[in-house]
């Protein structure tokens, strides 16, 4: 039976191969996806944010674990992402300006898809301009702006603005969320709705658009 303490202990060293090794092991054993993300490896990610709180960690060790993290989501995304449903509605989402953090960005862009909606992943510090250009140009129905920096939640302000002032404002639907974002904040910029992970993210769209039925 695969140990996810183990996938989460790794994520923490930093040992790419080996948690793509284990995550592999745990699909094969038919442990559910979400349950690897959740109960290792973003276990494992909140273990080495605490210890870079904390000071036992620096820089190099949070990169060489967000590296080890990401390998074993490109194990997890295809089946997180894959369909049975397809939806109509497009979604535009990106981490905001200023901001790189994506890892947790990427979990919610891959469980939007595979609700079966229409994602575009825009990336990283993605700039207020580029999320209307996606609406006007692109036809996003939805932008999802996600940010882990408390100062770049502003971006997610200014960009809200940017919708405004380009007119498009009633042509879409704004949900944001983050680690330091709240439904107090969604609700002081004026965003349509705030999720706190990848599984509300998709409750949120469904009943965003539930209600206009
Ligand atoms: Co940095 N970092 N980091 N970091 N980092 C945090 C966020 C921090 C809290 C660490 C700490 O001090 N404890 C802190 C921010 C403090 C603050 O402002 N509150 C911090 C800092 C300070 C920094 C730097 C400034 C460090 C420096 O340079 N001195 C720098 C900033 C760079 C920048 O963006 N300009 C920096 C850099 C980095 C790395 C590059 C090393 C790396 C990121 C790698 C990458 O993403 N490609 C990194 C990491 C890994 C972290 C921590 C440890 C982990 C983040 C993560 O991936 N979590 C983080 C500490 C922590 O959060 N515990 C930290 C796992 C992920 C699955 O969760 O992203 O929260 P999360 O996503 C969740 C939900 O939030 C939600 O769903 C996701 C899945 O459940 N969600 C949404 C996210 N987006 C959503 C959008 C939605 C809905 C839900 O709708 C659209």
């Amino acid at each position: 039976m695969a140990d996810l303490s183990a996938i989460s202990e790794n994520v923490v060293s930093g040992h790419a191969d080996k948690v793509q090794d284990l995550v592999k092991k745990a699909l094969d054993e038919g442990i559910d996806a979400l349950t690897i993300l959740n109960d290792g490896l973003v276990k494992g990610m909140d273990v080495i944010g605490e210890k870079f709180k904390n000071y036992e960690v620096y820089l190099p060790g949070l990169i060489v674990s967000a590296r080890a993290m990401k390998a074993g989501l490109a194990i997890l995304k295809p089946v997180l992402s894959k369909s049975d449903t397809k939806s109509s509605i497009k979604i535009a989402i990106g981490t905001v300006q200023g901001d790189t953090h994506d890892i947790g960005k990427n979990i919610v862009s891959a469980m939007l898809e595979g609700a079966g909606f229409q994602v575009k992943d825009l990336g990283f510090d993605v700039s207020p301009e580029k999320f209307v250009s996606e609406i006007k140009e692109g036809g996003a129905q939805v932008v999802g702006m996600s940010a882990l920096v408390t100062t770049n939640m502003l971006s997610m302000k200014d960009t809200i603005e940017a919708i405004i002032e380009s007119g498009v404002r009633d042509k879409v639907k704004v949900i944001i969320g983050g680690a330091p974002v709240t439904q107090e904040y969604a609700d002081r910029i004026g965003a349509d709705g705030y999720a706190e992970d990848a599984v509300g993210a998709v409750e949120l769209v469904r009943n965003l658009f539930k209600k206009e039925n």
